[in-house]
C-alpha cells in the first residue's frame, strides 16, 4: 500500500491525489504539515520537509513532478502523460508553468489575505495583474482543444487546483476573456477524481473553520525558490526583511541540523 504524506490544500498534494484516483490506485494518507514547517518526524521522508512524499515500503520518494512520473511509469494506465514527443514536451511545461508561477503568483496574498486576514493592496494588484497575464498564456496554450494535450493528462491536473484556488481567493476567470479556460475548468471540475478532491478541501475548510482553527499556520511560512522570486522581483523585500527579522519565515533544509532526526 502507499502512504501519501499530505496536506489537503495543496496544490501539489492535490496533484498527486488527483493523479491516484484517475489511475485508480489505492493509497492511506498521513497529513504531515498541520500548519508546521519543518517537522522532525517527516525530515525522513523529505528532507525539505515539503508535501508531498510517497513510501513504498522502504521506497520513498518527493515533488510532485518526479511523483507523478513515478506513477505514470509504476500504474501506465490509464496514461496521463502523451506519447508523442512534443505533447510530452509541451504537458511538462504547462505543468511547470503551474509549479512555478501560478502557484507563486498566489502565494504572497494567500500568506497575507486568507491566512492572517489583512489587506496589502499593492501585493493583491501585483497577483492580480501576474494571474491574469497567465490566464491568458493559458488561453493560448489550450487553444481550441478540450484538453491542453489534446488527451486529458497531468498539465490538467497541475493546473486545475490553482484555477480553483485562485478563483476562491477572488481572482476569478473572465468569462468573456478566458471563455476557453472557464470552459475547461468546467469541464475538468466535473471529472470524478477532481470532484472527489473538490470534496475534500470543501469539507476540510469547512470543518476547520466551524472548529474556529485556520488551514495553516499564516505565523509560520516556510518559503523557497519561486515563491521568494515572485516576492523579490514585485518589489516587497522590504516586507519579507520584516518577516525574517519577525521570525514568521522559515526555508527548507534548516542550516540548523540538530533539527534533523
Ligand atoms: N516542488 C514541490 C513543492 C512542494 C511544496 O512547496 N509544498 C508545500 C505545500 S504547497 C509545503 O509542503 N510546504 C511546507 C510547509 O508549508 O510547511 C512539489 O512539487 O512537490
Amino acid at each position: 500500500m502507499l502512504t501519501l504524506f499530505d496536506d489537503v490544500f495543496s496544490p501539489y498534494a492535490r496533484k498527486v491525489r488527483i493523479a491516484l484516483y484517475e489511475k485508480d490506485v489505492p493509497f492511506e494518507r498521513v497529513r504531515a504539515l498541520h500548519g508546521d514547517c519543518n517537522r522532525t518526524d517527516f525530515l525522513d521522508v523529505n528532507p525539505r520537509a515539503e508535501v508531498p512524499a510517497l513510501v513504498e515500503g522502504d521506497f520513498s520518494l518527493y515533488d510532485s513532478t518526479v511523483i507523478c512520473e513515478w506513477l505514470e511509469d509504476r500504474y501506465p494506465e490509464p496514461p496521463l502523460l502523451p506519447r508523442d514527443p512534443e505533447l510530452r514536451a509541451k504537458c511538462r511545461l504547462v505543468e511547470d508553468l503551474a509549479d512555478t508561477q501560478l502557484d507563486a503568483a498566489a502565494y504572497a496574498v494567500t500568506v497575507v489575505e486568507f491566512g492572517r486576514g489583512e489587506s496589502h493592496p499593492a501585493m493583491h494588484e501585483a497577483a492580480k495583474r501576474d494571474l491574469e497575464r497567465l490566464y491568458g498564456e493559458l488561453e493560448t496554450l489550450l487553444g481550441r482543444s478540450d484538453y491542453f494535450c489534446g488527451e486529458y493528462s497531468i498539465a490538467d491536473i497541475a493546473v486545475a487546483p490553482h484555477l480553483i484556488a485562485a478563483s476562491f481567493l477572488g481572482f476569478p476567470l473572465d468569462p468573456v476573456r478566458h471563455a476557453g479556460l472557464a470552459a475547461w475548468l468546467g469541464r475538468l471540475g466535473a471529472r470524478p477524481a477532481i470532484v472527489k478532491d473538490n470534496e475534500d478541501v470543501i469539507e476540510t475548510l469547512g470543518r476547520l473553520q466551524s472548529e474556529n482553527r485556520p488551514a495553516f499556520d499564516p505565523y509560520r511560512v516556510q518559503w523557497r525558490g519561486d515563491r521568494l522570486e515572485w516576492v523579490m522581483k514585485n518589489g516587497f523585500a522590504d516586507w519579507f526583511a520584516e518577516e525574517m527579522r519577525a521570525g514568521r519565515a522559515f526555508f527548507p533544509l534548516p542550516i540548523d541540523s540538530a533539527r534533523r532526526p
